[in-house]
């Protein structure tokens, strides 16, 4: 029996289909991290059951190990050259396709992949559409050094940004920090409504300890928006 899927995967599988649809013989394709994107995989390694020739490039050690378990070919990123197309999920986008990314903490290896192919398209639910970036808290990564000097500069580069309570969690808390694939800690920042997602990301990368930030600014060229009756919208 098919398995019954909830609204929203019913929607994160539309968008994973048809982005696996896309795909072509001979690509180069990164592939992103994030339970839509695992149905993508699924979905790819469908195609290369039935003969899709193809090379995934994964972003995590888990998308990594499914690829393979679902029978698409993968590589190391050090291993190729420029990739034809990277698919990866998101936790918000906006109408200008800025994106939040980072919430499964695997922001900069994303962001590594992301820009190394030729196009980005996201692969989303509906869920995922802002007008505007923040109401999800946007992840910054720090190396463990100093981490907590680090987020003092961070929130004074809030404050002055006009972001005058700006709430900052270390993500797993002091007791359990989470740890990254690279050995950094993440600081998820409340901020509720992001102005200026361009200028923020620039200015927090500035900042000694900070290795990258959750904002993918002029990286998606299109998105795929599954919604729950599989219909698809795009941007
Ligand atoms: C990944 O996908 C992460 O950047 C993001 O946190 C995650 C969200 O995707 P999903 O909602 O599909 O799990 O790319």
């Amino acid at each position: 029996m098919a398995e019954q899927l909830s609204p929203q995967d019913a929607a994160k599988q539309a968008a994973a289909d048809a982005a696996a649809a896309m795909i072509e013989d001979g690509m180069l394709v990164g592939l992103g991290s994030g339970t839509t994107l695992r149905r993508f995989v699924r979905s790819l390694g469908a195609r290369c059951q039935a003969g899709l020739k193809v090379t995934g490039v994964p972003t995590s050690e888990t998308t990594r190990a499914l690829a393979i378990e679902v029978g698409v070919p993968v590589a190391d990123l050090n291993d190729v050259g420029e990739l034809d197309i990277v698919f990866d999920g998101a936790d918000e986008i906006d109408p200008q396709g800025q994106m939040i990314k980072g919430g499964g903490g695997n922001l900069l290896w994303e962001k590594i992949v992301a820009t190394a192919g030729k196009r980005f398209v996201a692969v989303i639910d509906g869920s995922k559409t802002k007008d505007q970036l923040g109401q999800f808290p946007l992840p910054v990564e720090v190396i463990r050094f100093g981490w907590h000097a680090t987020e003092r500069l961070i929130r004074e580069l809030l404050i002055e940004s006009g972001y005058l309570e700006p709430k900052i969690v270390l993500r797993g808390g002091l007791d359990t920090p989470f740890v990254t694939d690279s050995g950094h800690y993440i600081l998820d920042c409340a901020l509720g409504v992001i102005t200026h997602p361009e200028a923020l990301s620039v200015a927090l990368n500035r900042i000694p300890g900070v290795v990258e930030n959750g904002l993918f600014i002029d990286i998606a060229r299109s998105a795929i928006i599954g919604e729950p009756d599989g219909a698809l919208k795009t941007i």
